[in-house]
């Protein structure tokens, strides 16, 4: 009997103990959490634009998205065909940055350009009809087949 009261005083002594840490601890992330909620206001992200041909597409593009709401600043990279986009997370998502890339007559990652603007965009910003049709049938069935794409892709 002696030592059970032992034991049970100890494990009373721990508890205590351990209590007052937690209250220490927690206070100490609020003012943690605070911190990262500043680091997540901007973002920039880069997006694949396989079907960019000139100077023209580039400018489209970093004119075009500029304007869309949250999005902070564009750099087109023509030779890398890549975007570069800064954005604001609160103010505009991913798909929704895709989707004005796309409606501007461009390929943005997977999403393939809105094909009235595609229609109507200038002939040298228009891809041969050849790499056209290849990049069509690869946004429907999604991703897998990359590599047979790349293949095909430098033979011509
Ligand atoms: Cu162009």
């Amino acid at each position: 009997m002696k030592r059970l009261t032992s034991i049970l005083m100890t494990l009373t002594i721990v508890g205590t103990v351990a209590i007052a840490g937690d209250k220490c601890c927690n206070s100490g992330s609020k003012t943690d959490q605070k911190q990262t909620g500043v680091d997540q206001q901007i973002q920039t992200t880069q997006i694949q634009l396989p079907s960019i041909q000139c100077g023209m597409c580039q400018s489209t593009i970093e004119k075009g998205l500029s304007r869309t709401d949250g999005v902070t600043a564009v750099s087109v990279d023509l030779k890398q065909k890549i975007a570069n986009v800064t954005y604001d997370p609160k103010q505009v998502e991913m798909p929704a940055i895709e989707k004005s890339i796309s409606l501007l007559g461009y390929w943005a990652n997977d999403l393939p350009a809105d094909d009235l603007a595609y229609q109507k965009l200038h002939g040298c910003c228009q891809m041969p009809k050849d790499e056209y049709r290849q990049l069509r049938a690869k946004s429907v069935p999604e991703g897998a087949i990359e590599k047979t794409e790349n293949k095909s892709a430098n033979s011509l």
